[in-house]
């Protein structure tokens, strides 16, 4: 449990939404377990984020067909986020608000790039938009948040993970929870949407 005044709302929070797409969904081509199940309290965030004017930000895995990740070129994952394809689509209940901020990564076929920081101009858009503080979910937990988090922190914001809000893809067993771990350790705070949306009630 958390004060509750630490999860009001004020100018200067965003809301990010890691890769919520539908290569990452269950059936998808890189499918996490229960992926689906982060789509509603997320939306309950958008919602919440929304009536406040807070500004929304949705990363997305965006693949060349030759993305240096893929088993054929000699990386770890099966094909995934393919651009322009259906599985880089958004999870088909996101309710993505039509004025979201929308960052593409891993865009480039030589680089990979879990972090949405990674090689985009999201640090410079944050800082335009005067936000400092970050609440993150979506997917997977082991891999794009926990990446984008550490770089968040890395980057100077404030970072609050989505406990709810997240799954892993758990490679090996555990992978989701040492992710909580490091993203702990790096100064992010674990909390749920239930907390967020009570405090802002
Ligand atoms: C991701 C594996 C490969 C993620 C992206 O969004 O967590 N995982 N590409
Ligand atoms: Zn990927």
């Amino acid at each position: 449990m958390q004060a509750s005044d630490e999860l009001t709302l004020v100018a200067g929070d965003a809301l990010v939404l890691v890769d919520v797409q539908q290569d990452f969904l269950p059936g998808g081509h890189l499918g996490v377990t229960d992926g689906d199940r982060v789509v509603a309290p997320l939306n309950r965030m958008v919602e919440l984020f929304r009536a406040q004017q807070l500004p929304v930000v949705a990363t997305r895995d965006w693949h060349p067909l030759n993305h240096c990740s893929f088993q054929e070129q000699g990386g770890p994952w099966p094909p995934h986020c393919v651009q322009h394809t259906h599985g880089a689509d958004w999870a088909p209940e996101l309710a993505l608000p039509s004025d979201a901020l929308i960052v593409s990564k891993g865009d480039s076929a030589t680089q990979e790039a879990y972090s949405g920081f990674e090689g985009t101009d999201l640090t410079d858009r944050l800082h335009r938009a005067g936000v400092g503080r970050l609440f993150i979910g979506g997917l997977a937990t082991d891999y794009c948040v926990l990446q984008t988090v550490l770089d968040a922190r890395a980057q100077g914001f404030e970072a609050l993970v989505l406990q709810d809000a997240i799954r892993a893809v758990d490679v090996e067993v555990g992978d989701g929870d040492r992710a909580l771990q490091q993203m702990s350790e790096a100064g992010a705070q674990l909390t749920r949407t239930q907390d967020l949306a009570d405090a802002n009630a």
